[in-house]
């Protein structure tokens, strides 16, 4: 297993859609496994493939309190159950150091693939339902911020490109 790099923002890079995994393979669940081990060793809530610079539509969660439940979704297909919004205190690996709040509807239904390629669906709320919504946003190149008022995307921005200048 390996931790893998984190792209941030405003990489371009996470603005490409990914693509449907086609067919699930010992190289899938090599970048399940490791994607898994990124996000817990960061440590986040969850981590779409985008982030890693992998454009598949692939995404790893786990919002349990002791962290012993990982979530893996291939292809997920969200509908939305109750449109009405909650508001959450969101961050994201690709955004170190930055949370603001954003509003999303409260209760989803997902479709997806799991770690060995068996179709399941299931219904989320509360901050399962939350991440799960970021984390798609990943995968088609939207982010957080992008919710924000354009000042504060701006300040978020220039905050993160210094820090990435500092760091080379
Ligand atoms: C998405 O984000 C999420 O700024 C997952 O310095 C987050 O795991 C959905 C993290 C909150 C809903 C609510 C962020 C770690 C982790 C940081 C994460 C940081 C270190 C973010
Ligand atoms: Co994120």
């Amino acid at each position: 297993m390996a931790v893998l790099e984190i792209l941030e923002f405003p990489d371009p890079r996470l603005r490409k859609k990914a693509s449907p995994v086609e067919r699930v393979t010992r190289a899938t669940r090599t970048l399940i496994d490791d994607m898994l081990e990124t996000m817990y060793a960061a440590p986040g809530i969850g981590l779409a493939a985008t982030q890693v610079n992998i454009h598949q539509r692939l995404l790893v969660m786990d919002v349990s309190e002791d962290k012993t439940a990982p979530m893996v979704f291939l292809n997920p297909e969200l509908s939305v159950l109750n449109p009405e919004l909650d508001e959450y205190d969101e961050g994201c690996l690709s955004v170190p150091g930055f949370y603001e709040t954003v509003s999303r509807p409260q209760k989803v239904t997902v479709t997806a693939l799991g770690r060995d390629g068996e179709p399941f669906t299931c219904e989320l709320e509360g901050l399962a339902a939350v991440c799960l919504q970021h984390e798609i946003d990943h995968l088609n190149g939207k982010l957080f911020v992008d919710y924000l008022s354009p000042l504060k995307r701006q300040r978020i921005r220039r905050k993160l490109e210094k820090d990435q200048r500092q760091r080379v």
